[in-house]
């Protein structure tokens, strides 16, 4: 999509709807945000929408407050911006109001992205969204003032893991700077979005490494938790986040699991890994993600029974791999 088609569009259209989506990230709320930020400064009449809550620890993003979760029917035409979006599923069944509300632009940046949109902006050598965003604010003149600036650093930050992640490029870091000279304070994004946590996290946390366990061969770490555990210290699903690095991150540890067992008798399982395609093993137990990371659900009459099949399939893949390697050394 050029630049002078959007500047068409949008010089059509009075309503902007800006979606992004469920579960959202650092870089859906940030890019998000900004775009809304940029598009109001234009004189447009903007609502942005996300389905689902919004995490905590982006409550100090300015605008955040102005979220909607629900889109209504019959909204005024428009222009619907989707972002960060792979695909309308993750738009959590909005797509039908969503796509009667206007012509769709979908500006994204995952190398699966299904091109859903009337008008597609998709780069996949793009570190994050709001790395689109931002070019879309400088090639179109549009307003990136301070507060713009710190929802596309949060964006991009949070998409490269603080410019820790292989999707860091020289851009995203060019971009960064720029965002900095803006007046962006990167300390205060970091504690915010990185480091902070509530006290019911770090409790969590504390009884999860205690169940820390290791197979024979010190190559697969997982530990567990169970729902009850959570409500006893008021905390969420969503702050278990991240444990299943602990173990992952073990010197030698080739497979961090990290098992949660709900009431309803369904043990949902994280995997983490280094070398191993644990997509592929989640896959075998109906889940999916990445070889990286991936993730599935097992209902099981009792919860070491769901464990002991998902390590098993782990030991399975780790020996088949380590075979492939010796024969690759005779
Ligand atoms: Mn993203």
């Amino acid at each position: 999509m050029k630049n002078r088609e959007i500047h068409d569009l949008l010089n059509r259209n009075e309503h902007i709807y800006i979606l992004t989506h469920t579960l959202p990230d650092g870089d859906a709320i940030g890019s998000a945000l900004a775009w809304g930020a940029a598009l109001r400064h234009r004189g447009k009449k903007v609502r942005i929408f996300c389905p689902g809550v919004i995490p905590n620890k982006y409550a100090f993003l300015p605008g955040v407050l102005e979220i909607e979760d629900d889109f209504p029917a019959s909204l005024p035409k428009g222009i619907v911006f989707v972002l960060d979006c792979g695909d309308m599923e993750r738009l959590d069944c909005m797509e039908e109001k969503v796509r009667e509300a206007g012509k769709i632009v979908n500006i994204d940046h995952h190398a699966t992205n299904a091109y859903f949109g009337d008008y597609n902006i998709v780069d996949n050598s793009a570190s994050a969204t709001g790395e689109i965003i931002y070019r879309l604010i400088r090639e179109n003149n549009m307003l990136l003032d301070r507060e713009i600036s710190l929802c596309l650093y949060v964006a991009i930050a949070s998409d490269t893991g603080s410019f820790k992640y292989s999707n860091t490029t020289p851009r995203s870091l060019q971009v960064a700077a720029v965002l900095l000279k803006k007046g962006v304070d990167p300390s205060l994004i970091s504690r915010k979005i990185f480091d902070e946590y509530p006290l019911s996290t770090v409790f969590l946390l504390r009884d999860a490494l205690a169940t820390l366990q290791l197979d024979e061969t010190h190559s697969i770490a997982w530990m567990s938790l169970h729902e009850d555990v959570l409500d006893a210290y008021g905390a969420k699903a969503e702050e278990m986040e991240g444990f299943v690095n602990f173990g992952k991150n073990i010197s030698g540890v080739e497979v961090g699991i990290f098992f949660y067992h709900t009431r309803k008798k369904e043990t949902k399982v994280g995997f983490r890994s280094k070398t191993v395609d644990v997509g592929e093993i989640a896959a075998q137990f109906g889940g999916g993600g990445h070889p990286r990371a991936a993730g599935c659900t097992i209902g099981a009459r009792e919860d070491t029974i769901a464990m002991e099949k998902v390590i098993q399939a782990v030991k399975e893949a780790l020996y088949k791999k380590e075979g492939l390697k010796t024969v690759k050394c005779d």
